[in-house]
């Protein structure tokens, strides 16, 4: 009792109504037209998803089951006074849509960190890697192969009724993200550092945890950049590729080991995760060929033209359905401005900041000229000593779990169904407007 687990057990009831009565009610309503440009553009506003952990408005951003960033930030216990929200909070609110008590949150932090555990096999699957395998990639192969102790898998095949779906996938779900910074910061460790291996401290806090791992502990600094890293990163609405992969995977049963996998599958392309690591790269390359760590406004604008010419994006910048700046980039930058003011690489950050959209929105292409969150995630790590940009996406994807797996225990808890849109051919869409 008083668990999150015995709390969904309480709220699903009221959802499967909701979603009973939203049927009877309005099934047949139509969300708007479907354009053949939506077919063929990536389905850009098509409304057709249910997804309940947030919603993603274009002018205001991100709301979080309701809550703006600043409200999540106001109203979620903090482990600092004054300090950043501990994501186990965020966890129970994605889950709950209810914000916790202290208490709440460290029953959470008890709960992930008594099963953060990994099979040897799948330490010694990681420590055998080769240096040059991408981070993402090694994540995803941990994920796999973590799966051979999916409890929903093995419920499926033991025949469990429909019903109950969720109870595994929730024990999945805490798991995977209990187990994530171990499986993460063995990578870490394997492919930047000596490769130690650091137990996990029951007494202390996630974030604190995975930085003790990462070999950032006794930086405070970092362990707080860490909690708000981790509660921004979480999600952005249905649709974007790594939360919707999750979902459409997941739609066929297959457990959340395999369906997150999937999703950081899609989360390791630069137009979507990796575009951190390709923020930091493309600062790093401009401030070597000017050699500078500094650069004027105007020697940006000249580079950024340059990227342009050469048929590239500007990483960090643009957004498929935000259209003003990405309110986690405002809370990034804010959290620069308190402890990281005087740092050349946020100064540079800070100057694309007034010089990049104007020459996006002369450029006359971009929808969006305002940054997002990946253009401001590096150079926070960087201050604090986190170098290797290959690794954000993989902090990313930790994030990014706690969003998506959320939603999955409600996609079974609601008896969602396999996913199967229709798909057209270009003479068959020729044809039908004869
Ligand atoms: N630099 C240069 N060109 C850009 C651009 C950028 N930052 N953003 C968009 N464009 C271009 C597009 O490539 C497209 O060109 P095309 O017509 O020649 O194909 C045109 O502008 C219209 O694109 P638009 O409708 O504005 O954007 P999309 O919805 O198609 O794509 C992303 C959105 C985010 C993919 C796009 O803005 C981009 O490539 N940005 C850079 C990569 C990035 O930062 N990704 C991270 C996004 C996010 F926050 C995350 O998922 O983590």
């Amino acid at each position: 009792a008083g668990s999150l687990k015995a709390r969904l057990a309480e709220l699903i009831p009221l959802k499967q109504q909701q979603l009973k009565e939203l049927k009877t009610n309005h099934g047949s309503k139509s969300l708007g037209e479907v354009t053949v440009d939506m077919a063929i553009g990536g389905m850009r506003g098509a409304k057709v998803l249910l997804w309940d952990t947030s919603l993603l408005d274009s002018e205001e951003g991100i709301r979080f089951r309701g809550y703006s960033i600043p409200e999540v930030k106001q109203l979620l216990p903090a482990a600092v006074e004054g300090g950043e929200p501990y994501p186990e909070g965020m966890l129970w609110l994605l889950m709950t849509g209810e914000v916790p008590t202290a208490a709440q949150v460290k029953s959470i932090s008890e709960d992930l960190n008594s099963r953060a555990v990994i099979p040897e096999f799948v330490e010694e699957l990681l420590d055998r890697c080769p240096r040059d395998l991408h981070p993402m990639s090694q994540l995803s192969l941990a994920l796999n192969a973590l799966q051979r102790d999916s409890i929903f898998a093995k419920a499926y095949k033991d025949g469990i009724n429909k019903k109950l779906y969720w109870d595994p996938t929730f024990e999945d779900s805490m798991n995977v993200i209990a187990k994530l910074p171990l499986v993460a910061a063995r990578i870490y460790q394997n492919v930047f550092k000596g490769g130690k291996a650091v137990p996990v401290d029951m007494s202390v806090d996630y974030s604190q945890n995975f930085a003790n791992m990462l070999g950032f502990g006794e930086n405070k600094g970092f362990v707080e950049l860490l909690r708000l890293y981790l509660v921004l990163h979480t999600d952005h609405e249905g649709g974007n590729v790594s939360a919707h992969t999750t979902h459409l995977v997941g739609s066929a049963l297959s457990d959340p080991y395999l369906s997150l996998a999937a999703g950081l599958n899609g989360l390791a392309g630069p137009l979507h995760g990796l575009a951190n690591q390709e923020v930091l790269r493309w600062i790093l390359n401009m401030n070597k060929s000017l050699n500078t760590n500094n650069p004027t406004k105007e020697q940006i604008t000249n580079y950024c033209n340059e990227t342009l010419a050469s048929g590239n994006v500007i990483p960090g910048f643009g957004h498929a359905v935000l259209r003003k700046t990405d309110p986690r980039y405002t809370s990034q930058r804010e959290f620069a401005l308190k402890h990281l003011k005087d740092d050349p690489l946020f100064q540079t950050v800070s100057n694309m900041y007034e010089v990049v959209p104007q020459i996006l929105t002369k450029q006359g292409k971009v929808k969006n000229p305002w940054p997002n969150v990946d253009a401001h995630s590096g150079c926070l790590l960087c201050h604090y000593g986190l170098l290797e940009q290959d690794y954000y996406t993989v902090m990313f994807g930790v994030s990014r779990a706690f969003g998506v797996l959320s939603q999955l225990v409600w996609d079974r808890a609601l008896g969602l169904p396999i996913e199967r849109p229709k798909s057209m051919t270009m003479d068959s869409l020729t044809n039908m407007f004869k």
